[in-house]
Parts: structure tokens; sequence; C-alpha cells
């Protein structure tokens, strides 16, 4: 049994500005939230840092080479905003848009599509100095670097992504506090929140107005797929809504349908009058998306909390005593049963399926992308032959398994048009630094050396054929 995809559907990789760069103090590069959290003791483990990461800022010829060995027919990259402005506003460094220009040129020159994500959680250090994304300011100023970007790369960049997971930019970065910024306050997370709707919207118009007519823009989410664990139990069923409004329809109401959800107002009454919510925002949030951005790795499961015990908010997202979850303190996280990743994210292709299809039926006016999909696993070097291998079966079937839950969705009328892996290379991984695996070329973090794993030929195969075996 196989599945065909589409003529057209694109087989991409993924990656991000800060997890594979390195080459932090090159050309003029300002510092981001993340050089300052990362060297601060005890927020990444084993005190990682991004400084030189996968140095992909000085190996970038010979990336593009491995990706148009892959034969891959795209590339999701962000770009770091402190490589442009230095300090988070000005005048563009001059260096840093010729980097962004020659991995354009390099990818298009091989026949590989860009897509262009403009924030991937690289905040310039000084806007965040002036409170980051809890100020208000911080989207007009993401506006102006998106019109430098759009300047620079708009006549060859025709997909373009504005934010990257704007819910770990605000929950995770002002809420829970496990990354960087590290703050820990609801009301500054609900309000990073709408400071990032805004941007999303501001940096929108921002582009469209300066690049290609017939460019498509988007935006990469990480909706939750939360189902509630008693699915007669009424409380539960709430639960679940209640984490569905805080973790997804937080974004999707302002951007895509032009409001806050009154459930989500009510929810969090006790914690914000949501008075930074001016007049005039949610017009300038709600602007046209050709595309929804999905990145889906793993469910969640809810109940009413009776107070016993723990709510086990730092489920899935390291150890923290403050809640990614403001407003929804009464909702338990529970233990998902496995098989898990390296993450400790259970897999569950069925939940990508659920959320294709409801994102189709909800706002059938945007086509789809999955913009991140992917597992770390413990992958073992074998070195047979002298050269080392990396056998990722695992990785192989995780792939496997959720690209045939896209093949049924488009099958199902979802109107999706691509697919990209993350990771192209094992990279720094956030809080968890370089101890988990996501790439589908395995990076030697002492020599910088590049193998591609078993995964990465088994996709490079896919991507030829747009033939999944069953
Ligand atoms: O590595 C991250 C990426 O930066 C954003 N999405 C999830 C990935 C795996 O945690």
């Amino acid at each position: 049994m196989s599945t065909t995809f589409p003529a057209g559907f694109l087989f991409g990789t993924a990656t991000a500005s800060y997890q594979i760069e390195g080459g932090v103090h090159e050309d003029g590069r300002g510092p981001s939230i993340w050089d300052t959290f990362s060297h601060t003791p005890g927020k990444v483990a084993h005190g990682d840092t991004g400084d030189v990461a996968c140095d992909h800022y000085h190996r970038l010829d010979d990336d593009l080479d491995l990706m148009a060995s892959l034969g891959v027919d795209a590339y999701r990259f962000s770009i770091a905003w402190p490589r442009i402005q230095p300090t988070g506003r000005g005048a563009a460094n001059r260096a840093g848009l010729d980097f962004y220009e020659r991995l354009v040129d390099g990818l298009l020159g091989r026949g590989i599509r860009p897509v262009a994500t403009l924030y991937h959680w690289d905040l310039p250090q000084p806007l965040q100095d002036a409170g980051g994304w809890a100020q208000r300011d911080t989207a007009y100023a993401l506006a102006d670097y998106a019109a430098i970007v759009g300047d620079a790369l708009g006549d060859r960049v025709a997909e373009w992504t504005t934010l990257n997971e704007p819910w770990c930019s605000a929950f995770l970065g002002y809420g829970s506090g496990v990354h960087a910024p590290g703050v820990t306050d609801p009301v500054s997370a609900l309000c990073a929140a709408h400071h990032l709707n805004l941007a999303h919207g501001l940096a929108l118009q921002a582009l469209r107005a300066r690049v290609r007519d017939d460019a498509r823009f988007s935006v990469a989410l990480n909706l939750h797929v939360v189902r509630p664990d008693r699915p007669d139990d009424a409380g539960d069923v709430d639960a679940a809504r209640q984490i569905d409004a805080v973790g997804n329809r937080v974004f999707t109401g302002p951007m895509l349908e032009g409001g806050y959800p009154d459930d989500l107002l009510a929810d969090t009454a006790a914690v914000t009058d949501w008075a930074f919510v001016h007049d005039g925002d949610l017009a300038d949030i709600h602007q046209p998306l050709e595309t929804i951005g999905i990145n889906y790795y793993s469910t969640s499961r809810v109940r009413r909390w009776d107070g016993t015990g723990s709510n086990n908010h730092s489920a899935g997202h390291n150890a923290s005593t403050a809640s990614p979850w403001p407003g929804a303190d009464t909702v338990q996280f529970l233990p998902q049963p496995g098989p898990h990743t390296e993450m400790g994210w259970n897999i569950d292709p069925s939940g990508l399926y659920e959320l294709l299809m409801r994102m189709h039926r909800e706002h059938p006016q945007q086509s789809l992308l999955v913009t991140e999909n992917g597992a770390a696993f413990a992958d073992a070097v074998t070195d047979a032959d002298g050269s080392p291998a990396v056998h990722d079966a695992d990785r192989v079937d995780y792939l496997r398994r959720h690209l045939t839950v896209v093949a049924q969705a488009i099958a199902d009328g979802a109107d999706v048009r691509g697919y990209f892996a993350w990771s192209l290379l094992d990279n720094f991984e956030w809080a968890y630094g370089y101890e988990k695996r996501f790439g589908l070329v395995r990076v030697d973090f002492d020599t910088l050396e590049r193998t591609p794993k078993d995964s990465a030929r088994w996709y490079a195969g896919l991507a030829r054929t747009h033939e999944l075996d069953a």
C-alpha cells in the first residue's frame, strides 16, 4: 500500500536562527534575549548556549549543498532580528541583511523555495530592557523590522511567516518563565500575547505593502490538541475548552476572526481587564492571511482539578513553579500514555489529523502548511565502516505515521500544501540545550560534522517520489 502526495505538495525542512546559526558576535549582530537567558546560570541544561550552535553562520554554503543533496522542495528558516537591527530599532545592519540575501539566493539557485519566518524568539535584548513583549512599542518595532526585511528580500521570497509559536513567546517567556526572557507573571503573559497578535498584524501590513504581489503569508501556531480525560464529564470538557481558549483561540480569534473569544475574556477576568487592547488593534490584527501554519508534536489530556496533588501545569515544558496557563488554575494536566519521544511528549498522529481537519472546517478560506513536525530520539551513532551512521528507525516511523495522516487529511478535503520536518539539523533545543536531537541530519557538537541520518535519506526519497509506503 502506498499513498501519493499531490504534485506541487512541498516537502521541506525547518530551522530557526538562534538554534543553528552561532556566530553571535559576527558582523554587528546585537544580543538577543536568548543570549542573555542561555548565559544565565541554571536556565539551560548543561549551561549550553547558542554561541556556536551548528555554526551555520559560517557553514552556509555547505548546509545549502546538504539541503540540495536531500532534494527537498522548500526550506523554512527564521531571520535573526538582532542581526538586522542590533538594538531592535533604527537603521538596518547591511552585513546582517547580506547573510540572508546569500541564504535566499543560495536556496533559489539550488531550486529550493525559501519560506522566511520573521520572528522565532530572538528578541533584541534592548527591547526586552524596555519591557519586551509586555510593552506595546515592541509590536511597532517588529513592524519596522519587517519593513526592512521586506525591502531587502521581498523581491525573492514568496512565502512569509510572521511569528513562530507566539504561545511559547508569551506563555513560556512571560508566564512560566522557562523560556527567555524568563518572566513569571500572568498579566505580562496575556499582555505579551496581545502585543504579539498586534505585531503579527502590523508586520503583515508592512510586508504586504512591499513584497512581491504573489507572496503568501502565514503564521506558525503550535495549536494544542486538548482532550478531556472523561469525555462525559462536564468539568473535564470545560477544562479542555479553557485550555483551547488560552492555548489556541487567544491567537486564532483575533488573527482569523477579528476578536478575542468571550470565554477567554471571562476565564481570565480575575487576571486582567484586557485594557491593553486599544481601539483599532483588532482591525490591525485581523489581516487577510493565505495560510495557517501548524506546528504539531503531541496531545494533552486534562481534567477539572479537585485541588489535591498538583495541577501539573509544567507538563511537557520543563519544571517551573509558575504556570503558563493564566486563568486556568483549576485545570489539571494528566500524564499521557506512551509511546513518548525523548522530550517526554506522547506520539499521537491522530492529533495532527484532528488539527488539520479542524482548521480546514473553521477556516476554509485559508490553506494549511504543517510548518513543523518531528521528534527527538536518543540517536545512536554507529561506526561500522569508518564513517558514522545513525539508523533512526524510530524517527522514520514517527515521520511516516504523521505524514500518513497529512495524506488522509488531504484526501478528506483539507487544503494542506506542504510539510516541514523539524528539523534539518540537530540543534539548540532551547532550555534543553543540545541534549535533545530533532535533526534529520546529525550534528557532532564537538567537531560540527554533519551526518545525514537514515531519516534524511528516507525523507529525500519521499520528496523525490511523493510516494509514502505504508
Ligand atoms: O525546537 C522547537 C522549535 O524552535 C519550535 N517548535 C518546537 C520545536 C521542538 O521543541
